[in-house]
């Protein structure tokens, strides 16, 4: 099946074979999509530059979501070289190590704008100055974690970040879907990356996540890429503004 055959789909997050927008393009490879990855910075160019040369036809652009220049750079390269976007994958998020430990009540005015600019922001940025190339309509989606809804242990500022990048994703699908462009989020289970290694006790967050969740095991990062390849497919063109969980059912019950 080629869910994805013909579409040019920009994938931003990619900092190694770890990361969930790396598993989230080997899903939309497999089913025939076009990829461009963004890079952050020239610290992690090179990793992404072999990841990418994996998939076939992929192009790799560099975009720092803090800058807006940068974004309007992509905007002009990817018109020059696709002319037509499809979709948008935005699998990214910072916060300072400080921040993401002891008490949230202690998150400094700095840490709080630096978390929001580049974990919530960055979407509508990407969104606004992207979407005009969406000109056969759109499939954009984040990737955003339950500590959105609840206070959850050292996520802190993080998950104030979160609630705003959720909000973010209904104002957008509201604003947008007057053009074919919807606009998702997965909110997924706790999944050992390098963003996750910035949270304080990630390892108990799993151990619960095995004992408690329905489906009794931690989230993979396929589960993750195969949603976000039906989101980023005809098959959910009913759905928009919506948070879908790919977390084993942890959220009904944890
Ligand atoms: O448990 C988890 N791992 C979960 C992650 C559960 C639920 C949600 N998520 C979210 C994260 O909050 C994030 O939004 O998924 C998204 C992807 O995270 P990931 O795959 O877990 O982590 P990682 O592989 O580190 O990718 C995030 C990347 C950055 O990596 P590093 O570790 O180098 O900071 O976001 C990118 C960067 O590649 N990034 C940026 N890209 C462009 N401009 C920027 C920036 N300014 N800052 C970070």
């Amino acid at each position: 099946m080629n869910l994805v055959a013909g579409k040019n789909i920009l994938v931003m997050g990619v900092a190694n074979d770890r990361s969930i927008a790396w598993a989230i393009a080997q899903s939309l490879a497999s089913h025939g999509a076009r990829l461009v990855f963004t890079y952050e910075s020239e610290r992690v160019e090179e990793r992404v530059r072999k990841l990418a040369d994996t998939i076939p036809n992929s192009v790799v652009l560099p975009c720092n979501v803090t800058s807006d220049e940068d974004i309007e750079k992509l905007a002009g390269a990817l018109k020059e070289q696709f002319g037509v976007l499809h979709g948008i994958v935005h699998s990214i998020a910072f916060a300072r190590t400080e921040e993401l430990e002891g008490l949230f009540v202690n998150t400094s005015r700095d840490g709080f704008a630096l978390a929001h600019d580049i974990s919530a922001y960055s979407l509508v940025a990407v969104a606004q100055k992207l979407y005009p190339l969406m000109s056969e309509g759109g499939s954009i989606m984040t990737m955003t974690y339950l500590g959105a809804e609840r206070a959850m242990k050292n996520y802190n500022v993080m998950g104030i970040a979160k609630a705003a990048l959720e909000a973010s994703v209904r104002y957008l699908a509201n604003d947008l879907g007057q053009y074919n462009i919807r606009v998702n989020a997965i909110s997924a289970g706790p999944i050992r990356t390098l963003a996750a290694k910035g949270i304080k006790d990630f390892n108990s967050i799993l151990k619960t996540v095995e004992e408690k969740a329905p489906l009794r095991r931690t989230t993979e990062t396929a589960e993750v890429g195969d949603t976000a390849l039906f989101l980023m497919s005809h098959l959910s063109r009913g759905i928009t503004g919506e948070v879908i969980y790919v977390d084993g059912g942890y959220h009904i019950v944890g």
